[in-house]
């Protein structure tokens, strides 16, 4: 399969029968320009403080696991397009300015980048200068009463998104939340398949205490002894077709709990969980890449990419 943008990258698909379910194993064929010269990559020094690989072998991306040069310079000519969703509706339109802002000084310098603004308010959405190859596109959404319907109708949207306009535009996309700021580099490290986000509020602790939707009778419903990782709502990504799939299945199981009357715990994030716990992300970015501003930095955080501005809940949402 070709990426639509794509001249030589290649993604080749290789799919087989295991146990009557279809398992899809892909592998890219990374093209490095001949003439880079960079660091000697080594198999026996380097980060000892955390964990760069999942059980199933997808990486996990720190600072100092990547070399963000070789990478660039791997996707450049394949001239790759990374479309994003943020939403903001109600009071959430004041977290415009500084998301898109800073998405111009570190989200995917140099690549061809379209934003997708869903809002109530489409003539509140700032002007913010976006350098050439990058582009933003406001979607009227309507407002609601309640902030767990907006979180929520986030997955029916992205859905319906990659269906209607982004088949054959873009390669890649992310899902972000808006109330949010980057502050560091977030690019081509973080290109896969199936991408997920480590929650920073759980990643220390065992997964029993993590907020998995623990009610059997829901279709989030993650059981004990089960789950890798606390994933965030608030970020994920990767391939056109790996998010439309999983945004297609978490709207269907969301809105098939909700005809039965049950609201996942953490609503739309819940059911992600499930989704990806069954579905193993080809590739988990570190909390780095979604950190809470009101949290100290640990250690093992060289970085800070993007995180959660603080906010006062009851002021903005518009129930409690
Ligand atoms: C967490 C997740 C969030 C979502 C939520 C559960 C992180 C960092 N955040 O955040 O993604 O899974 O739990 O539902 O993982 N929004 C509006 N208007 C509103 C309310 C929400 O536009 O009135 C949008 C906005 O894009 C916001 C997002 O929905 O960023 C998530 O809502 P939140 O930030 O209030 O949720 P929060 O902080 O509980």
């Amino acid at each position: 399969m070709q990426l639509s943008n794509g001249k030589t990258l290649t993604l080749i698909l290789l799919s087989a029968l295991l146990l009557g379910s279809e398992v899809h194993i892909e592998s890219h064929h990374l093209v490095a320009p001949d003439s880079l010269q960079y660091k000697q990559p080594s198999i026996v020094s380097g980060r000892t403080d955390v964990v760069a690989v999942t059980p199933w072998l997808a990486p996990v991306v720190w600072e100092g696991t990547f070399n963000p040069v070789l990478l660039d310079s791997i996707y450049k000519p394949q001239n790759i397009s990374i479309a994003v969703t943020v939403f903001a509706v109600g009071k959430y339109v004041m977290f415009l300015k500084d998301f898109l802002e800073t998405a111009e000084q570190h989200f995917f310098i140099g690549f061809n980048v379209h934003v997708y603004v869903f809002t109530d308010q489409p003539t509140k959405v700032p002007q913010v200068k976006m350098a050439a190859g990058r582009q933003l596109t406001v979607c009227s959404v309507p407002s609601s009463k309640r902030w767990q319907e907006i979180s929520a109708r986030r997955m029916e949207l992205i859905q319906t998104l990659i269906e209607e306009k982004l088949q054959n535009r873009n390669d890649f996309i992310f899902c972000l939340d808006v109330d949010s700021k980057f502050h560091g580099r977030w690019g081509t490290e973080s290109l896969s398949g199936l991408v997920a986000v480590i929650h920073p509020g759980y990643y220390r602790d065992d997964r029993s205490r993590f907020p998995y939707e623990r009610r059997p009778e829901s279709r989030a419903y993650v059981g004990p002894g089960q789950g890798d990782f606390y994933y965030c709502g608030g970020a994920f990504g990767g391939l056109l077709q790996e998010v439309h799939q999983l945004a297609k299945t978490c709207r269907s199981n969301f809105e098939a709990d909700a005809k039965e009357g049950i609201e996942a715990a953490w609503q739309e994030e819940s059911h992600l969980n499930r989704y990806m716990w069954i579905n193993k992300p080809s590739k988990v970015l570190s909390p780095e890449y979604l950190w809470q501003d009101f949290k100290p930095r640990n250690p093992e955080v060289y970085i800070v990419r993007f995180s959660g501005v603080v906010k006062n809940y009851a002021e903005i949402r518009p129930n409690v």
